[in-house]
């Protein structure tokens, strides 16, 4: 006899549902990432005003994207979101360099935040088409990504536009939910 269970009836919410902050300046194409991952084409953006969440489903992994404003007023409330994160994507705006300086500060800040001890980092080198970019190897070397002990952390290139890169990013934080 098979017993067909539904969403509903299982509660509490699956075992497998993880946790994700997308974080990152304003402009780096965090909104954009999120609606590839969830349709696979790309949407006409505007600038996150508060937040957005969505679910990501691969492979039987649930993954609770939010995506939260980079606008510098928005910034200081990122530490509100943070509580049960298991993955932080960093979204960079690899021709971004002036403001390469702010995403490295942002992220040591969160990375020495008590509520996501226990995250991975996922940095996304984006908008790898424009010309004259910031390569993922220069972006990890500026951000001292070797330095980083404490978090698993990994850098993929991607362009948000194509959805070229995303996957790869996506399989990497899937690999990490069986570690923990
Ligand atoms: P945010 O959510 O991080 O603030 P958005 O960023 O996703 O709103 O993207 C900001 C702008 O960057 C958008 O342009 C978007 O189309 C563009 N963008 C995102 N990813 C890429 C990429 O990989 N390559 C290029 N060339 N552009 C990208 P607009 O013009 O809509 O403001
Ligand atoms: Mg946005």
């Amino acid at each position: 006899m098979s017993v067909v269970l539904h969403q509903s009836d299982c509660l509490p919410p699956l075992l497998s549902e993880h946790k994700v902050i997308i974080v990152g300046l304003d402009n780096a194409g965090k909104t954009t990432i999120l609606y590839q991952f969830l349709m696979n084409e790309v949407v006409h953006t505007s600038p996150t005003i508060g937040s957005n969440v969505e679910e990501i489903v691969v492979k039987n992994t649930h993954f609770l994207m939010w995506d939260i404003g980079g606008q510098e007023s928005l910034r200081s409330l990122w530490n509100t979101y943070y509580s049960n994160t298991e993955f932080i994507i960093l979204v960079v705006d690899s021709i971004d360099r002036e403001r390469l300086s702010i995403t490295k500060e942002e992220l040591y800040r969160m990375l020495a935040h008590e509520d996501l001890r226990k995250a991975a980092v996922l940095i996304f080198a984006n908008k790898q088409d424009m010309k004259g970019c910031m390569t993922a190897a220069e972006i990890s070397k500026y951000l001292t990504l070797s330095s980083i002990k404490d978090h698993p952390w990994h850098i993929q290139s991607c362009c948000a536009l194509t959805g070229e890169g995303l996957c790869q990013g996506l399989e990497w934080m899937t690999s990490r939910t069986g570690v923990r």
